[in-house]
């Protein structure tokens, strides 16, 4: 028997694949990986199974349906399997249909989604290649993952809205001089597992234990207490979710009062401290921000929040913030208040100290503060300028026409009549799903490339098969991992599946622009010719491998960068003239003009407290007393590989766990292990419980990402029979600043699920008929 081993990479890690006769039989770490992670080998289980779509499908009433739009069986329709060569036909009408029609800027390419690793099958990369050369498209402006964030901090700190990761102590550099790290949102481990792109091995949790090593405390201020390892020895500071910014202010409120905020950093550097002092002692509207205010809101008691103000205005300390603190309603106030914070607390600029974002959220952050250039899939400009703000898809489709705020603008929703989407999964991703699924029937068509037959495939109208990262060659370089690793093709793709860049370049060519599109390469010389642009870009010899040389040995090192990195704290505390950072002042903007400019009532021209609409103290927590923390899973990445080994042998009967206090737990009749109801006004779900007290009182966490399985799909409401939390969360954006998702600001409640357990059809193909 002939055994092959491949190298493979995932956004999850890179592995060995090892193949006979022609089939996948293991996929095993890389030997050098400190820290793998067991996500890659589950893959294995998902490549065939009976999920995969293996031949493209058209939902019968799209193609049996005039009017197409407003049809309301999008969901819950069977499909007609038909081929590649109707397929074609069938989009590229309808393409030049919407487009003569409604105008290009008709057709939705924003298809927000993470898809695979891999420089040339960039899904996303190769559909907006497609559909700007067709014309343009409606896109979709910044991420689920740090909407907020990248909105406020061009005004906080300027520049770029990533150029923060190369301007934050890296975790070494905390080793050698921090003494003090309080981690908002706390440094889970299991997110380090992930680095979009890849990455050649797994850093944090060696980076992590040199810290404690070498003496430096943590402190976690966080609803559940793993979110810091336990060899940490992390100080946990169970807080009331969502209440953050009320913590930093109390914290910075006892620094002003004691007088151990940094005034010279303050004054020199930064622009408008007085008018946030005036608000923080309470001046301006009577409420001192003190520790017994904050105690109030956060749940910490005021003499931990006066201890740790003194702690970090007098140690060497960086404030950590995470990303899920600002997936939440005002998610721009804990990011800018804990800039402000930073600022205050003395670190700022000098070595190991200050402030930074999203450590231990991906493997290189923290590890690196960037890779030099890579080359990927050339980008066209969109001749479309219209966009929406990522999570504003469902309002878009059901109130075009409407006027929304946007970072100082005002944004028409665009009427949109086709839908494309390749490389996401909203029917994960977006909040409250049933106002989605609803939203969903107003396009004439979606259209949807999948390699399985998850919600989104099952709510379009016309599915393509698309080969899995194991099944095409290309090559990986994740966001800051200085590493190249080949991906070479591990098997033949399943059933009629093809690529995505196969699929685009058919479509082009039936619509008269496949030159342009394909530039006349195969695939195969589109890998080498990436690598070779990426080779010569970087010194050619000197840099890099010849690329079968690069083929061969799997994974090459790309040269580091090490900055300096314009706009760093460190140059502005030494001469803030001199090293002026990118924003209006030159300096750090505690006060903007800017944003006091847009006159917002929900982001104000400082970093404010504002009560959220759904916290543990909000009204309706009479009705819902829980608040739900929808993290990040350990066992995948979102709903990739929900059907994949260690996704599924995580499972609780079948369903996603659900975590817990014991407390919660014994007042509602709930034991370990049960299956428990989850819900609220907007829907329910199942999960089976974990009870636990690293979760504090009044939390019930419940991961993102078990494919969405409703009783009835074209009821509103209907019983999730498996766990996709966004079936509760609330689709309200964060503020009229960003309008970023606000997944983390949700109550409910729970109860045990005494009724027959149904079935999960999640992973079954929805019913499929011949032409
Ligand atoms: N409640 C709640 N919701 C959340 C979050 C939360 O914290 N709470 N987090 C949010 C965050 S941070 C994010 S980033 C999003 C993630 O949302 P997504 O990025 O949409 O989630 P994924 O599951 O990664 O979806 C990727 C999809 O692409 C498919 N795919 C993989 N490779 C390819 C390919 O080569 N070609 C094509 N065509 N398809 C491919 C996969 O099968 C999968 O269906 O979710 C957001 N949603
Ligand atoms: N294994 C795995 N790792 C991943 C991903 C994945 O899907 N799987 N996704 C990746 C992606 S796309 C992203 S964007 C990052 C996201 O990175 P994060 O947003 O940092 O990750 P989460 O797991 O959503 O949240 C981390 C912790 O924040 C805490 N938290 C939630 N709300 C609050 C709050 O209001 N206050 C405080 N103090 N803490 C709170 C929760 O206890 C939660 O466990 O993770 C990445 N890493
Ligand atoms: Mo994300």
């Amino acid at each position: 028997m002939t055994e092959r081993r491949v190298s493979v990479a995932t956004h999850w890690g890179s592995y060995i694949a090892v193949v006979e006769s022609g089939r996948l039989m293991r996929i095993e770490p890389k030997p050098d990986d400190p820290t793998p992670s067991p996500i890659g080998p589950g893959m294995v289980k998902a490549a065939d199974d009976s999920a995969r779509v293996l031949r493209p499908a058209v939902r019968k009433g799209w193609l049996n349906g005039e009017p197409r739009a407003h049809d309301t069986s999008r969901g819950a329709d069977a499909f007609v399997e038909v081929s590649w060569d109707r397929a074609i036909t069938l989009v590229s009408d309808e393409l030049r249909r919407v487009r003569s029609l409604h105008g290009d800027g008709a057709v939705f390419g924003g298809s927000y989604g993470w898809a695979s690793a891999g420089r040339f099958h960039h899904a996303q990369g190769q559909l907006h290649r497609f559909l700007a050369l067709g014309g343009g498209y409606t896109d979709a402006r910044n991420t689920y993952s740090t909407a907020a964030l990248e909105v406020i901090l061009p005004h906080v700190i300027g520049g770029h809205p990533w150029s923060y990761q190369s301007r934050m102590p890296m975790w070494d550099e905390i080793a050698d001089n921090c003494e003090l790290v309080v981690a908002f949102g706390g440094l889970a481990l299991k997110n380090s597992q992930i680095n979009p792109g890849g990455l050649a091995r797994h850093q944090t949790r060696e980076l992590q234990l040199r810290c404690r090593e070498a003496g430096v405390r943590f402190v976690s201020v966080s609803p559940i207490r793993s979110d810091a390892a336990g060899f940490l020895d992390a100080e946990w500071l169970p807080i009331v979710p969502n209440t953050d910014t009320a913590a930093m202010l109390g914290i910075a409120h006892t620094m002003l009062v004691n007088r151990w905020h940094d005034e010279d950093f303050l004054r020199r550097c930064c622009v408008g401290f007085d008018r946030f002092a005036s608000y923080l002692t309470g001046e301006v509207d009577g409420i001192p921000k003190d520790a017994a205010w904050a105690e109030r809101i956060t749940g910490i008691g005021r003499d931990v929040i006066i201890d740790l103000a003194r702690r970090l205005a007098t140690q060497r300390s960086v404030i950590m913030v995470n990303y899920a603190v600002q997936r939440a309603d005002h998610g721009e106030q804990p990011i800018w208040m804990s800039v402000v914070l930073a600022a205050m607390a003395g670190s700022m600029g000098r070595p190991g100290g200050g402030w930074g974002a999203g450590y231990a959220t991906m493997d290189a952050t923290g590890v690196a503060p960037d890779r030099p250039f890579v080359a990927t899939i050339p980008a066209v400009a969109n001749p479309v300028a219209d966009f929406i703000p990522v999570a504003r898809i469902a309002d878009a489709l059901l109130h075009p026409g409407e006027v929304i705020d946007y970072d100082g603008r005002r944004l028409t929703l665009p009427e949109l009549r086709l839908v494309y989407w390749c490389g996401g999964n909203p029917f994960h991703h977006h909040q409250d799903l049933h106002r989605l699924a609803r939203a969903w029937q107003a396009p004439d068509t979606v259209v949807v490339h999948e390699a399985w037959w998850n919600t989104s495939a099952k709510f379009a109208d016309i599915v393509l098969p698309v080969a899995t990262s194991l099944e095409r060659d290309d090559f990986a370089a994740g966001f800051s991992d200085p590493h190249i690793v080949a991906m070479p093709k591990v098997r033949e793709p399943a059933g009629e599946s093809r690529t995505d860049h196969q699929i685009f370049a058919a479509l082009a060519s039936r619509l008269g622009y496949e030159r342009e599109f394909t530039e006349s390469r195969s695939e195969s010389e589109w890998v080498r010719h990436l690598y070779e642009q990426t080779r010569a870009t970087l010194g050619g010899d000197a840099a890099l491998p010849s690329f079968e040389e690069f083929w061969r040995s799997s994974t090459v090192a790309l040269p580091p960068l090490t900055g300096p990195f314009p706009g760093n704290f460190g140059d502005l505390r030494t001469d803030p003239r001199r090293s002026p950072l990118p924003t209006p002042s030159g300096r750090i903007e505690i006060f903007s003009e800017k944003i006091d400019s847009f006159g917002y009532d929900d982001c104000a021209g400082h970093p404010k407290w504002f009560e959220p609409e759904e916290w543990l103290r909000a009204d309706r927590s009479d009705r819902y007393p829980l608040h739900l923390i929808s993290n990040q899973p350990a066992s995948r990445l979102h709903s990739q590989y929900d059907n994949g080994g260690f996704s599924l042998d995580s499972k609780i009967n079948g369903r996603e766990p659900a975590t817990i206090n014991p407390l919660d737990a014994a007042s509602r009749g709930i034991a370990d292990g049960m299956i428990v109801r989850v819900y609220n006004d907007r829907g329910s779900c199942l999960a089976g419980v974990v009870v636990s007290d690293d979760v504090m009182q009044g939390v019930i966490q419940l991961s993102t990402g078990a494919w969405w399985d409703p009783v009835q799909p074209g009821r509103s409401g209907t019983l999730d029979r498996h766990s996709n939390p966004n079936v509760l969360t609330a689709d309200r954006p964060c503020s009229r600043l960003s309008q970023g998702p606000s997944a983390l600001s949700a109550l409910v409640d729970v109860e045990r699920y005494d009724g027959p357990l149904p079935d999960v059809l999640a992973y079954s193909p929805p019913s499929l008929d011949g032409e």
